[in-house]
């Protein structure tokens, strides 16, 4: 049940304590004293976050702890905690402070502050394992395709709070990607259509386990009035819950609204020919299955998608998702640096026929990787390279079985671009989905997509190494 209006107003007297000093953060302190809250304090587990003197200084009367100064932090009179999305709140002290205490997030805040102000704006909800920002992306297009006005913010990289702060016009409709983290801490939010894209697991090391995962994606149904739900999926379409207006896409069954015909190649409405999937520039059938939500979407909030289809043959994707790093000699090098889970791994490889050198590794989050062991998927491939941190836990697993791939391991990503560069043959392809986080190697995933990307165009300047 929804909260009553007034009580979603902004209580300025009570003390707000932000966990975590990031983009998050820092967006949420700007926010709180632009509205007149009286009393902030602030706290990030890392012992010099980045910008944290420039926070200071733009914020002198609001009082910011960190690394070892927890203590004096939690001693202070906080009624209600801020989280933000990168602080694990299941691990102490953390876990310890917020107890018995109300935890909400900046995306709360921003829903509490577009009902109790009676903003005039549809808010979208998309979140998912693997597809987020993409969908967002293409969202976006094919609304402002219809003449509206349009923002987008969430996990996609713009805090919500900017998008609403003093003098910033209220867009006619407003794109939210959410993370499981942003929605663990938010309740209040009130979406004209959520969905969840797919499921499958992610993010293991911060969740309990993966149902709590899938339930911390479940709440963007809370207060939601439409949803969008993808047939091919099982566990996501287990989560939306009955009662909602549902309009459903597809891969595979054309019983459903949005479903994408094979044999014409065709992406339809029922029997009606929305756009061909030749015309997508974005590669891989995982990507027409994100064109299909997209339409969805944009139809349960009143826009016709017959009209505005065709805008999706303009867009043109983000990088680092399956983007041609570099060709030659017959071979593609492909960056998808931002596949950080299996389930986005298994999309990429299974896209391509065969002779794919894979390269996997990096944080494993706590995943199970066996589901990319499968002969289906190893079908795919002609080599395996595996480095970081994950990589002699995937080794173990492939060398379980006879392999009729060959399986490269070093501890470094130049080493398994040299030997794929070796291998490699023409008509081939390189493809980097590395199915695990960076962060043991790279700041990111950009940078590390950068890294790659600079290798195979370095792989492709050489003209030994491809036969
Ligand atoms: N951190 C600490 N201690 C703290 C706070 C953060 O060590 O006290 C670390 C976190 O572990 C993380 C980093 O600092 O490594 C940043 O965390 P943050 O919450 O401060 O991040 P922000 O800069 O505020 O960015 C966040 C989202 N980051 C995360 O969820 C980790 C951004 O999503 C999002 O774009 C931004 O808010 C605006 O909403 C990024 C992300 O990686 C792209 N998301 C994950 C993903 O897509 O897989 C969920
Ligand atoms: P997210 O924001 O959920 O991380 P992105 O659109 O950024 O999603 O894509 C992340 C990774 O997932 C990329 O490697 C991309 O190729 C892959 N991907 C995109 N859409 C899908 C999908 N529908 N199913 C599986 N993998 C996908």
């Amino acid at each position: 049940m929804n909260a009553a209006k007034s009580d979603l107003k902004l209580n300025t007297q009570l003390c707000y304590g932000l966990l975590g000093l990031g983009k998050t953060g820092r967006s949420t302190i700007q926010w709180l004293v632009d509205h007149g809250a009286a009393h902030i304090v602030g706290y990030d587990s890392r012992e010099n976050p980045p910008d944290f003197d420039v926070l200071k200084q733009d914020f002198p009367d609001v009082q910011l702890f960190s690394g070892a100064n927890g203590a004096a932090f939690s001693s202070q009179p906080i009624d209600i905690y801020i989280a933000s999305p990168g602080m694990n709140l299941l691990v102490e002290p953390q876990v310890s402070w917020v107890k018995n205490k109300p935890v909400w997030g900046d995306v709360e805040l921003f829903a509490r502050h577009i009902r109790s102000h009676n903003l005039d704006t549809t808010v979208i909800g998309i979140t998912g394992s693997n597809g987020k920002s993409t969908v967002t992306e293409m969202t976006v297009h094919l609304l402002e395709k219809a003449g509206k006005s349009v923002v987008m913010a969430g996990n996609i990289g713009t805090p919500v709070l900017e998008i609403i702060a003093a003098g910033v016009k209220v867009p006619d409709y407003i794109v939210l990607e959410l993370s499981s983290f942003q929605l663990d801490t938010t309740h209040e939010l009130e979406l004209g259509v959520a969905t969840i894209l797919n499921l499958s697991p992610d993010h293991l090391d911060r969740h309990q386990n993966y149902q709590q995962y899938g339930a911390a994606k479940q709440r963007i149904f809370a207060n939601a009035e439409k949803a969008v739900v993808n047939r091919d999926d099982i566990e996501s379409c287990l989560l939306t819950p009955g009662g909602l207006p549902v309009v459903d896409f597809s891969l595979s069954h054309s019983s459903a609204t949005y479903f994408y015909d094979e044999d014409s190649g065709d992406l339809l409405r029922h029997d009606e020919t929305l756009l061909s999937a030749d015309s997508l520039v974005v590669q891989g059938k995982h990507n027409v299955a994100n064109a299909l939500a997209a339409l969805a979407l944009v139809e349960q909030v009143g826009v016709d998608p017959m009209s505005v289809a065709d805008g999706l043959a303009d867009y043109s994707g983000l990088e680092h998702r399956m983007t041609l790093a570099a060709e030659c000699n017959g071979v593609k090098w492909i960056n998808d640096s931002k596949a950080t889970n299996v389930g986005a791994t298994l999309a990429a490889v299974t896209g391509f026929d065969n002779g794919v050198h894979l390269i996997l590794g990096g944080q494993s989050k706590g995943q199970d990787f066996s589901p990319l062991i499968e002969e289906s998927v190893l079908q795919h491939c002609a080599a395996i390279y595996l480095f970081g941190e994950s990589a002699k836990e995937i080794e173990c697993l492939l060398r379980q079985q006879v392999l009729e791939v060959s399986v490269y391991v070093s501890d470094r990503l130049d080493d398994v671009v040299k030997e794929a560069r070796r291998l490699v043959r023409r008509g081939e392809i390189v493809l980097f989905s590395p199915a695990c986080s960076s962060f043991d190697q790279f700041a990111n995933f950009e940078e590390r997509g950068r890294v790659f990307t600079e290798m195979a165009k370095h792989s492709c300047l050489s003209d030994e190494g491809v036969k």
